[in-house]
């Protein structure tokens, strides 16, 4: 390390120790784990906790059908097609033969990710349909082998993501597996009455083997995304957990395999009301299918993808946001356009996002009603969206996203408040700031800056 640099290093850590000893409630997201954490299991997690935003890839035969099957749309997400339509294993397998995505360009997948300001990307390397998107040694129901295809884009996305500066991931459905006599979930095909499949014949065979091979053959994989447990035991997940942290330590484990990951998998398209604490994940579609479905247009806009994003981090967590490609290899153009309007705004905001803990305050993110009631007989959460606050050491940073006029009021501020200024103005002019007894007012321009979000930076000193 330079002189220089690390000069800069021993004055940002006394900035950071100073912090520690004013601002107790503004850096109270930096330690997501709690004390209790072990050195070893943050410096796994850093990562993580800088990253933030993903990009997940739901991509498949069932890109093929795109959500119709002999004529009828069928309903619900486009992956479940062979489940919804009951389709038996001997005609959904000749899919296969048609799979042919010569447009597929790991470059420009790994770019879109880039653009978007993404730092990891998790691909199903195999779904609940059970056909491998890799070349795999322990089932020919794979990509290099069945198809005409006959490449290996999870090789070319491995090496496009290396070349890149992102790292990758693979969706591995462990449980489900409706190829397979004795997987769980195809009681169409095979034995309706799952308890009498020998479903751990299916995990030795099938399930561990290209586990194995997925975390030996693609080079260092950042997390494996483990989904829907159905017929795992706590037993039969430990065997997974051995079985990634001896051959790759530092890959991540998610909430989902049926035995303790190293973060929570919030339910899909569920973001928590209030801040969470620990690490966490909320895995989210970019219109309403993961897999392709051609009649699924329903692309959520720029402004609440950012929304979302800045809505997750104020509250401690991670966004995976994913694209469903094509059966040609395509990423809808959609999809890319509004990813990549993602990306402006990063590149303007996007030190208020990675590595940000959540907010100190709360009040802002809504309230349980009084009155209403869900069907559980739960209070209701009454969600605001003015504005989030997120946090580094020494800075708050409040997101607008209705611009609240010339002057902006916070309370609760701890810590003696410094210069504030908006993200947006790259010459980071100071704003007139007046606080008193950790109420804080900054006077504003009479308009936002900032497309989707204007950010306010407010420095917080000793
Ligand atoms: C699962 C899959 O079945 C689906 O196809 C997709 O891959 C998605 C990311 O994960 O679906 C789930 C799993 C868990 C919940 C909801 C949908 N959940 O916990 O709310």
């Amino acid at each position: 390390m330079s002189p220089q640099r690390s000069l800069c290093l021993v004055a940002a850590v006394s900035v950071f120790i100073a912090f520690l000893a004013v601002a107790p409630v503004a850096i109270a997201g930096q330690a997501p784990s709690g004390p209790s954490e072990t050195p070893r299991q943050a410096a796994k997690m850093k990562w993580f906790r800088e990253a933030r935003f993903g990009l997940f890839i739901h991509w498949g035969l069932y890109a093929i059908p795109a959500g119709e099957w002999k004529g009828a749309l069928i309903p619900g997400i486009g992956e479940w097609i062979m489940n919804r339509a009951k389709i038996p294993v001997k005609e959904y397998e000749q899919l296969a033969s048609r799979f042919n995505p010569v447009k597929f360009n790991a470059e420009e997948w790994v770019q879109l990710a880039v653009d978007a300001g993404m730092k990891y990307i998790v691909i199903t390397s195999k779904h609940h349909d059970g056909f491998a998107m890799y070349g795999s040694k322990v089932s020919p129901y794979n990509i290099v082998d069945a198809t005409p295809f006959k490449r290996d884009p999870l090789k070319e996305l491995a090496a496009a993501c290396a070349r890149k500066n992102i790292r990758f991931g693979f969706y591995y459905s462990q449980a489900q597996d409706w190829h397979e006599p004795n997987g769980a979930g195809n009681t169409w095909d095979f034995l309706a009455d799952e308890t009498k499949k020998d479903f751990d014949k299916y995990l030795r065979e099938k399930a561990e083997p290209q586990v194995r091979e997925l975390l030996t053959n693609y080079g260092p994989v950042c997390l494996i995304w483990f989904d829907t447990p159905r017929l795992m035991t706590p037993e039969r997940g430990q065997r997974f957990i051995d079985l990634v942290s001896s051959l790759q330590p530092n890959c991540l484990i998610d909430g989902r395999l049926g035995a303790a990951g190293d973060y929570r998998s919030m339910g899909d398209n569920r973001i928590p009301p209030t801040v969470e604490a620990g690490d966490w994940e909320v895995p989210a579609t970019i219109n309403r299918t993961w897999g392709f479905k051609k009649d699924d247009t329903d692309w959520k806009p720029p402004s609440d993808l950012v929304f979302k994003l800045v809505d997750i981090v104020s509250k401690g967590g991670n966004y995976l946001l994913n694209v469903g490609p094509t059966a040609e290899g395509l990423i809808p153009q959609a999809s890319q356009d509004n990813l990549r309007a993602v990306g402006r705004w990063l590149r303007v905001n996007g030190e208020a996002i990675y590595g940000a803990g959540p907010t100190p305050f709360g009040p802002e993110l809504g309230a349980y009603s009084d009155t209403e009631k869900d069907k559980n007989g739960k209070p209701v959460f009454k969600a605001k969206e003015e504005w989030r606050c997120t946090t580094r050491p020494g800075r708050l940073y409040i997101h607008f996203f209705k611009w609240p006029g010339e002057s902006f009021e916070l309370r609760g501020v701890q810590g003696r408040v410094g210069k504030a200024y908006l993200l947006a103005d790259s010459s980071r002019k100071g704003l007139p700031v007046k606080s008193s007894e950790g109420a804080v007012s900054v006077t504003l321009p009479a308009s936002a800056t900032g497309e989707y979000a204007s950010v306010l930076c407010i420095e917080i000193q000793k």
